[in-house]
């Protein structure tokens, strides 16, 4: 008798230290300690996502732990499992799916009271203040110190360096002549910056947690995705003065984050995927005479997608949900899908494995057939798939998963990085033709190369050396000779005006 009690007493004890234990951590403060740099000191965001119930809707709670406790891959998020306890990273997931007390809304008013005009139209000129062809110049993002440098594409010079906002993320868009561009920050600034006379002219902030930007193809509107709040915002591009803000919500009352956006030139119209409802919307502005209503048309799906890109005549969707945003680690499709645009339906299913990272995919002719190759950030392969019958034609072993992908009309290789792993400093070179690689450059050993950006006619490629310390590097695209390093900070993305604004095959949209 005496024995059961003890052991019960004991057992008791054992169950209130534990319990105790997590109640005593403070997630409130572990959170200050280790998470607010990236995600914001009000968990509204800023290099990282931001951590509220709104954002974390399709992640569950132990997908959470895991996240935190071995970080996640694609991202700049790292384990946590040599620094934090398990019951302080669970204290931590608890903190993150409580409502904040500070409301994560940024209306119509915050986005007018945030906007800056530096110069108005007619204060400068409408020549180039430098001489270059205006066709290949380069914009290069540098993460480091969070400037940009134009770059001469010809003699690969710098023209100008310039500050940005904060931790810009994907690529700036052009307007279709090449002269302004326009750049976001993870923050939710965006920025009008004029290439010709080498000034920002205006900013606004429009979100707290944005995605990406895109400009119409008439350069009247540009379209910003936002995670937080959850909704699109339409801006006048002369300005950037708010034209529209259009909540993401779904049929049936559901809010949800902006995959990403972008424009589809040929239908004139913008194309959004939303993260947390199964729905691509397109809307359009291509009315030219009269201001547009950019009412959405809803394209409804059996899935989420997260990643996604087009067709060369942006008749189709190819896209795919990331197993990881999903948090039970299912979704519905295995692999990506295809959606043509015109008659909103599903046409294909595609074998895609692991996380492909379709945002980077590329298209070019292979032996009559337009293929689509797309690097993943899970597996050490590249997907060449057959757009017409969306079967796989081979899966490129490579030395480790990638993340950026390139190539041009005019080359007869793509390039991709690996840019995660032992081997993140190698850069392979694909033949278009064979499927092979026919050769890996290691172009700074031990640092992170990636993200190739071709020159207008393709003849030299420049990659990227993601350090402090780092580089461009130019390469003949022929002979895969180097030809010039530049020494940058952390130069992530370059974009090169013409390819952009052509649409070329072998980048990005
Ligand atoms: Fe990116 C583009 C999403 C992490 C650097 N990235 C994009 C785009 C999307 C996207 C939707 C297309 C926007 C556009 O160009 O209009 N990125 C995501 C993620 O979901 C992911 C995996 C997680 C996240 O943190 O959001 C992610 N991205 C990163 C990074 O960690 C990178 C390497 C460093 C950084 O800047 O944070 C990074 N992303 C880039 C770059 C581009 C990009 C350089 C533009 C590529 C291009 O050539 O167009």
């Amino acid at each position: 008798m005496y024995f059961i009690f003890c052991f019960i007493a004991v057992f008791i004890s054992l169950t209130t230290t534990s319990v105790s234990a997590e109640t005593t951590v403070d997630g409130t403060l572990t959170y200050q300690q280790h998470c607010a740099q990236c995600h914001g000191v009000e968990r509204l965001g800023a290099m990282g996502p931001a951590l509220l119930p709104q954002n974390l809707s399709r992640l569950k709670k132990p997908a959470a732990v895991d996240v935190i406790t071995n970080g996640r891959i694609a991202t700049q998020m790292p384990g946590f499992a040599d620094t934090l306890s398990s019951t302080e990273i669970r204290a931590l997931v608890e903190y993150i799916y409580k409502e904040s007390s500070i409301s994560p809304g940024w209306g119509r008013q915050a986005i007018n009271n945030s906007h800056v005009i530096h110069y108005e139209a007619d204060q400068l000129g409408n020549k180039p203040v430098f001489e270059a062809d205006l066709q290949n110049l380069f914009i290069v993002v540098e993460l480091g110190d969070h400037h940009a440098t134009l770059l001469d594409g010809d003699k690969f010079e710098t023209i100008h360096r310039f500050k940005t906002r904060f931790a810009v993320h994907g690529g700036p868009k052009y307007t279709r002549d090449g002269r302004y561009v326009f750049f976001a920050s993870r923050d939710g600034w965006i920025s009008k910056f004029d290439i010709y006379n080498l000034k920002t002219v205006a900013e606004v902030r429009a979100g707290i947690n944005t995605r990406n930007v895109a400009v119409s193809y008439d350069g009247r509107y540009v379209a910003v995705g936002n995670y937080l709040p959850h909704n699109l915002v339409i801006l006048d591009a002369t300005d950037l003065s708010l034209v529209k803000v259009l909540p993401t919500v779904g049929n049936d009352g559901k809010t949800s984050r902006v995959s990403a956006v972008y424009t589809a030139p040929n239908r004139k119209s913008f194309i959004a995927a939303l993260k947390d409802i199964p729905e691509v919307w397109e809307i359009s502005y291509a009315d030219k005479d009269k201001k547009p209503d950019f009412e959405p048309r809803r394209i409804v799906l059996d899935d989420y997608l997260d990643d996604f890109f087009f067709n060369q005549t942006y008749t189709q969707v190819i896209g795919a949900a990331r197993p990881t945003d999903s948090g039970s680690g299912k979704s519905k499709i295995k692999g990506g899908l295809v959606i043509d645009l015109d008659s909103g339906k599903k046409i294909a299913e595609l074998a895609l494995p692991g996380m492909p990272h379709l945002g980077s995919g590329i298209t070019w002719n292979y032996r009559g057939k337009t293929v689509l190759a797309s690097p993943n950030f899970s597996t050490s392969e590249i997907s060449v798939i057959d757009m017409d019958s969306w079967k796989t034609i081979k899966n490129i072993q490579t030395e480790g998963p990638g993340f950026f992908m390139r190539s041009h009309a005019n080359s007869p290789y793509a390039w991709t990085d690996v840019f995660f792993g032992p081997n993140k400093d190698k850069m392979h070179i694909i033949d278009k033709n064979t499927l092979e690689i026919i050769k890996t450059l290691q172009p700074s050993p031990g640092k992170t190369s990636g993200h190739v950006e071709f020159t207008k006619d393709g003849r030299y490629a420049l990659v990227s050396i993601w350090d402090m310390d780092g580089e461009l590097i130019v390469y003949d695209a022929k002979t895969l000779e180097e030809t010039k390093r530049l020494p940058m900070s952390k130069p992530s993305g370059k974009y090169n005006v013409y390819n952009k604004t052509h649409y070329e095959e072998g980048t990005s949209h």
